[in-house]
């Protein structure tokens, strides 16, 4: 893979922004588009229930069931576009993802506020692989203490972005509003989670 270390101090960034040839990110486009049974999660904000801006569906192995903003998502079976996508990347990063979080920005006002992808069950070093299509958004990311530390990124149709090491750890990320004209995107963030009996289970629920 092409991938280009991006630099950010305490941040393990590589990023090809053109991953998928124009015609395969078109039509993984559309599939997905099409197939995916988009749904809108529940997600806390400030203490309280609100509806994600943003359509989302989390998709995995069956023992792959994971914990958000105080939810929890059962896994959807992997439609075979997104089975061989992970295959590619696993083979790739030499990475063993056992699930995928989609989201659907249906235009500019869709979005995702500040965060870390830092549940327990991802590890303290996860590596997350993110596949960007349809329209181009910003992603930003911000150092947790030293907020001038920072990137913006545009992630374009087809773009990889691969976050690991001590990312999640050192950095929060977002993808903002925009009031810029803008169509649809999907955003595929591949991960591993700690399945049902693991590690990061027993830590967090202790026997009766
Ligand atoms: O849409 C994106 O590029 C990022 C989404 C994200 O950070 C997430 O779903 O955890
Ligand atoms: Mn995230």
């Amino acid at each position: 893979m092409a991938l280009t270390p991006l630099p950010l101090e305490g941040a393990d960034l590589r990023f090809d922004p053109h991953w998928l040839p124009r015609a395969e990110a078109d039509a993984l486009f559309a599939a997905l588009r099409r197939d995916v049974p988009w749904e809108v999660h529940r997600i806390r904000l400030f203490g309280r229930e609100v509806d994600s801006p943003r359509l989302s569906c989390w998709i995995g192995d069956p023992d792959a069931r994971y914990r958000y903003s105080g939810a929890r998502f059962e896994p959807r079976p992997w439609p075979p576009e997104l089975r061989a996508l992970r295959g590619r990347l696993a083979a790739g990063l030499g990475a063993d993802f056992n699930s995928v979080l989609a989201n659907l920005y249906r235009d500019g006002r869709d979005a995702m506020g500040w965060h870390s992808d830092d549940e327990p069950e991802l590890g303290p070093a996860p590596v997350i692989a993110s596949v960007s299509l349809g329209a181009t958004r910003r992603f930003l990311l911000r150092h947790r203490e030293h907020p001038r530390q920072r990137l913006a990124l545009e992630l374009p149709h087809g773009s990889l972005l691969v976050m690991a090491g001590t990312t999640q750890r050192h950095y929060k990320h977002a993808l903002p509003r925009t009031v810029r004209p803008v169509g649809a995107r999907i955003n595929l963030t591949f991960r591993r989670v700690a399945s049902r009996g693991g590690e990061a289970d027993r830590v967090r629920s202790p026997s009766p």
